[in-house]
């Protein structure tokens, strides 16, 4: 019986991890046995007095195995419930002695392990993938200094400027408290009461309606630490620094309509997409980037550094790219390692460390204090996939589920009974030294003058978004006020958004078929602390900051297939020396392709040749691939026709946008369906669509080339002008 045997790991730094997160072994001719060793003959029928009697309270096999079971479950995160994890390592590009002494940013040689844990943040641990969030981006990083732990977002901003805000501002969101409903949404009125009642979240609420908030793999959102840190080099000098994640694949996202069918067709669909990926061999990557700024420069800005609702525009302060991360190596065991992780933002190393900002400094207590009650005890850290992989050592001792047996009379700090140690780390061997920041200032409840400007920023993200990412973030706001139920709340909403852009506003409104308030009853200076009269002097925005193109996925990296899912839709008879062709195509250039027929087994191609198929129509959604394709063959085409779900396939391909090719005879089921095919470029149309490329001449090359390209660019959002109200889908 061969099982849980870790895959074989390339670098011999992730070799140190899994020797720590020790798998445990199954030997070859493993049998079962009690957890005292006891091997167990009958494992499937408890100790009964007699074949038809009662179970008997003796059987302790029966009872121990129940007992255990009744204990599986721990409480799940707070926040962050649901979630799903990898293995790899970072390597920095080359030394940054200029910026940083952390060893692990100064050596291009080493590789530094790590585990990083992607997540939504309000759902349950069994919610789907695709709700509308913001995703989680958790890495660890097994340093030889010491554990650094990176927990961060796939957005650069927070709802919040306090930490003393976020338990009012969870449970507002979290399903409502008197029926737990909505489960892993926020379209309902507690969010929306909050959002309103507290403008500095407005900035964050653009980036959560726009598409960032539905990511199309976590491999391709970005990350960020979202505070502003600080990175200390050998000299002790400190620079800010903001951090960041960009994925190699870039950026990229689902359609609204789509996010909600795939948490119908496949609740795990961003889950299944890592660990498929990992799986086959392929890895899932990030470049690290850093935004630098000079000590002296800290108060250049229109917006406090330390206000986490607030980012510094890349066209500012540029990204400067300085190492990479690559996910290599699926978890052997979820619950050990992906639910049992515990991360801190204040896990740092030598050469990085804190600043003030209000929501960090909350944060530091709160990730150990929540390990306490989830993982049972003050010993999380013993867990194999929280330990370090550097040496440790100190005087903590006992507690619940002590791992370690310490040898030895001394526990204590100094000592001279254990020769002194463990002993502090003399200055010259390195160590954690605070950053000696000079603190004045009276005790207060308060924060600093350029904390109240909460519109210049949520302004400049809007304006920076394309007209498709406009649009569907009018489309996600009307939709989420739709649900909301108190008047009052929507009217405060509109009247704020009006303070972002009076047409963004303006369009809900028409959407909600109300009109936008020219002012409000004052209830946003209500109920909001001892700040309240300031929180809401909504202050107009100065000048419109000039757009930010980096904010915009419209933007981001679209020269590559590589990993994208690509349906052939084919039947027997299909023209197999096309199917073969594109396959190749688009295999050479890193995408998958998935054969996808009326039934399982095998197709006959046109040539006699068997053709596996991967999945039968009745198996799958449109909304589970990037891209189609319709190979030519009479026969196929008509056995593909003959069900219905084909024509719904494509159809729903073109309504999200999708890149679509067919061949020969695999025209005839686009001209079947609802999908306008003069828009290819051949009829009168003039709007041509460069993601709709068919050719009934079957030339598979010119068609493969335009189809790359097509599916490189992700979506064609022109579409959605004109197919909204005419495809059935
Ligand atoms: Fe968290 N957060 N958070 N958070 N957070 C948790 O810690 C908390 C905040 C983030 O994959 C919890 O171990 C407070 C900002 C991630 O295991 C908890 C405040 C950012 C994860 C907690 C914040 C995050 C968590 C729940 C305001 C982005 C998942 C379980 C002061 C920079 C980590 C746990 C994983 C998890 C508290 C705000 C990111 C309760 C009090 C800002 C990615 O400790």
């Amino acid at each position: 019986m061969k099982q849980n045997i870790p895959k074989k790991s390339n670098s011999s730094r992730n070799k140190k991890v899994e020797a720590l997160a020790a798998v445990t072994p199954v030997a070859d001719d493993a049998h079962l046995t009690t957890n005292q060793g006891l091997m167990i003959n009958d494992d499937t029928n408890t100790l009964k007095g007699g074949e038809r009697g009662p179970s008997l309270l003796e059987d302790f096999h029966l009872r121990e195995k129940i007992t255990h079971f009744d204990h599986e479950r721990i409480p799940e995160r707070v926040v962050h419930a649901r979630g799903a994890a990898a293995h790899g390592f970072f390597q920095c590009y080359e030394g940054n002695s200029k910026l940083t002494k952390a060893g692990f940013l100064n050596d291009p040689s080493r590789k530094t392990p790590v585990f990083v844990r992607f997540s939504t943040v309000a759902g349950s641990r069994g919610s789907a993938d695709l709700a509308r969030d913001v995703r989680g981006f958790a890495v660890k990083f097994y340093t030889d200094e010491g554990i650094f732990d990176l927990v961060g977002n796939n957005i650069p901003v927070f709802f919040i400027q306090d930490a003393i805000k976020f338990p009012d501002f969870v449970h507002a969101v979290k399903p409502e408290p008197h029926n737990e409903i909505p489960q892993a949404a926020s379209a309902h009125d507690t969010f929306y009461d909050f959002i309103s009642l507290a403008p500095e979240s407005l900035h964050m609420l653009m980036w959560v309606m726009s598409d960032r908030a539905i990511p199309r793999s976590y491999r391709m959102i970005e990350g960020f630490g979202i505070h502003t840190f600080r990175l200390i080099d050998a000299a002790g000098k400190s620079r800010f620094v903001k951090f960041h994640w960009k994925p190699l694949l870039g950026v990229h996202s689902v359609a609204w309509d789509e996010a909600v069918k795939i948490s119908g067709a496949d609740p795990d669909f961003h889950r299944r997409d890592l660990w498929d990926t990992i799986d086959d061999g392929g890895v899932a990557e990030w470049e690290f980037g850093v935004q630098v700024v000079e000590e002296k420069d800290e108060h250049k800005f229109d917006f406090d550094l330390l206000d986490p609702t607030k980012l510094i525009p890349e066209e500012m302060v540029p990204v400067q790219r300085i190492g990479k991360m690559t996910l290599n190596r699926n978890p052997d065991n979820f619950f050990a390692e992906t639910e049992q992780v515990a991360f801190h933002p204040g896990h740092l190393v030598p050469g990085i460390d804190f600043t003030n900002d209000p929501l960090l400094q909350g944060r530091l207590f709160s990730y150990t204090d929540t390990q306490l009650t989830r993982l049972g005890g003050p010993n999380f850290a013993q867990i194999p996939i929280n330990r370090p992989t550097c040496p440790m050592h100190n005087n903590q001792r006992d507690g619940h589920m002590q791992q370690m047996i310490n040898p030895g009379d001394a526990s204590y700090h100094p000592n001279t009974v254990g020769g002194g140690c463990p002993m502090q780390a003399k200055e010259n061997m390195g160590g954690f030294v605070s950053y000696a920041e000079n603190l004045n200032g009276g005790k207060v409840r308060g924060k600093s003058e350029k904390f109240f400007d909460h519109f210049s920023q949520a302004t400049l993200f809007f304006q920076s978004q394309s007209a498709a990412e406009q649009q569907h973030m009018v489309d996600a706001l009307t939709f989420e006020l739709g649900f909301v139920k108190r008047d009052a709340i929507v009217n405060r909403m509109l009247f704020l958004l009006a303070q972002i852009d009076g047409g963004l506003a303006d369009k809900i409104a028409t959407g909600l078929g109300v009109v936008v308030p020219k002012s409000i009853d004052g209830r946003i200076n209500m109920d909001v602390g001892a700040d309240a009269g300031k929180e809401t002097e909504t202050k107009p925005v100065k000048k419109p900051a000039p757009p930010s193109p980096a904010l915009s996925m419209a933007n981001t990296i679209k020269d590559t297939i590589k990993s994208r899912k690509i349906a052939f839709l084919a039947g027997d008879g299909v023209d197999e020396a096309s199917v073969t062709a594109m396959k190749e195509a688009l295999t050479s250039q890193g995408a998958k392709v998935a054969i996808i027929a009326p039934h399982g087994g095998f197709i006959k191609g046109s040539d006699g040749s068997d053709i596996a198929v991967d999945l039968s129509l009745l198996n799958v959604a449109s909304v589970l691939f990037d891209a189609v394709y319709v190979p030519g063959g009479a026969q196929s085409v008509a056995a593909v026709q003959a069900n219905a779900k084909s024509i719904h396939f494509v159809n729903e391909m073109y309504k999200h946008c999708k890149s679509i090719a067919a061949t020969g005879e695999g025209v005839q089921l686009i001209s079947a369906s609802s999908i306008n095919t003069a828009s290819d470029g051949k009829g009168k149309n003039t709007t041509v669509d460069p993601a709709l490329i068919i050719d009934d001449k079957g030339d598979v090359t010119k068609v493969s080339a335009k189809f790359i390209e097509a599916i490189a660019k992700h979506r064609n959002w022109d579409r959605e002008k004109i197919a909204q109200s005419t495809i059935p889908a």
